[in-house]
């Protein structure tokens, strides 16, 4: 080696230690622009990328060309809004569970996934449908791209509800753990709203009166904060609310479609009508009126009204022996399970909710009946 090769020997080796430095910098500082992304959780997403949480011990950010590296399917797939209208679609897009795989994780391990849009509409899809049906994060819908405020992805599942199509889906959230839990107290929801302050609402043209749930909330259970709000209607939907979304909540207790459950400013399609049942941890909420709507009517001597045993279950309460129950007044009753036999919950002549039960040792009455436990 002469002296200028020497030389030029030395130049290159300064250069890729430069070159080095230089890579080391930038993935330094793509690795921290990556981790402030992820950890703005809220609203951390620019245009076409979705935050997903409960994925890695990390938030994971994937933008749509990582969508589109993924195997794509196809399916068609139709539905009915909450209207009666159809709503049908050819969708094109990776299956969330393919997405899923790249991490090692699958679909069927989580007990609920909730997609939130950029609207705020969000929308949790339960294990049942988890264990059984693709879900489909599609960015191509009958051939074309997906119109500009439904990017990046319509999240389509096939022979579910519309409501589960959530459009301009931007945030994933994987959960393991939140079933319903059993209720280990059940309120009845007419005299307890009536103790709480009436908000008076418009609601498409008409004036109705509102609760909030916060109120109920503080008022009926301990108050602490939970996961998740499990409320199903009269109708059969159920649905799972963030812990959080459900305390922004209202609740209209007269007017068209009472209970109604509705949160002030989200999309119309995150409104709930006819609210049979909602479970906040361990306290479950019925509304007696809409129970008499759905559930089959029963007769004990001269009154007609829903039997216990169909509430206790409706509300997920866990099953006892004795029953403590509590009055509007604050008075309490303890009844025994001999004394529960038939027992069903009626609304009497002026409107206050009641038990009443032949008993095998005689009849039993509770008037002013606001909630229901059992004794252990
Ligand atoms: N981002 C977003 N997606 C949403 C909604 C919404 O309000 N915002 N509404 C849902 C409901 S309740 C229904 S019924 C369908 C309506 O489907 P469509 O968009 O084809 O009308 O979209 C679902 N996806
Ligand atoms: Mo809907």
């Amino acid at each position: 080696m002469n002296e200028t090769e020497k030389v030029k020997q030395k130049h290159k080796f300064f250069l890729s230690g430069v070159l080095l430095l230089v890579a080391v910098v930038a993935a330094l500082g793509y690795l921290n622009y990556r981790a402030v992304n992820a950890s703005r959780e809220s609203n951390p997403i620019s245009a076409g990328q979705i935050l997903i949480h409960g994925l890695q011990d990390q938030d994971v950010v994937i933008t749509m060309s990582d969508l589109e590296k993924l195997p794509a399917v196809t399916r068609y797939a139709e539905a009915e809004r909450s209207n009666g209208d159809e709503v049908s679609v050819n969708a094109t897009g990776p299956l969330l569970d393919t997405l899923l795989k790249q991490y090692g994780r699958s679909q069927q391990e989580f007990s609920l996934v909730r997609f939130t849009a950029r609207d705020s509409y969000s929308i949790a899809v339960p294990p049942d449908i988890l264990k059984n049906c693709p879900i489909i994060l599609s960015y191509i819908n009958d051939g074309k791209p997906l119109e500009a405020d439904w990017q990046p992805v319509r999240v389509v599942i096939p022979g579910e509800r519309a409501m589960y199509w959530v459009k301009d889906m931007i945030r994933i959230d994987l959960e393991t753990g939140t079933e319903r839990i059993p209720a280990g107290k059940l309120v009845f929801m007419d005299p307890a709203a009536l103790s709480l302050p009436q908000e008076d609402l418009r609601d498409n043209g008409s004036s109705v009166k509102a609760v909030k749930t916060r109120d109920l909330i503080d008022r009926y259970t301990g108050g602490s904060p939970v996961q998740n709000v499990f409320i199903k209607a009269g109708d059969g939907l159920e649905k799972n609310e963030t812990g959080a979304g459900f305390l922004n909540a209202c609740i209209e207790v007269n007017g068209q479609d009472a209970p109604k459950y509705l949160i002030p400013g989200l999309p119309e399609g995150m409104t709930i009508r006819n609210v049979l049942v909602f479970n906040y941890g361990a306290t479950a909420f019925i509304d007696y009126a809409e129970a008499a709507r759905v559930l089959p009517l029963q007769t004990v001597g001269r009154q007609s009204g829903v039997a216990l045993s169909d509430i206790v279950k409706q509300a997920g309460l866990t099953g006892a022996g004795d029953y403590l129950f509590t009055k509007t007044d604050g008075g309490s009753v303890i009844v025994a399970t001999a004394g529960l036999g038939n027992g069903l919950v009626y609304q009497d002549a002026g409107g206050a909710l009641a038990f009443t039960a032949s008993g095998t040792s005689g009849a039993v009455e509770v008037d002013d009946l606001l909630s229901i436990e059992p004794v252990t």
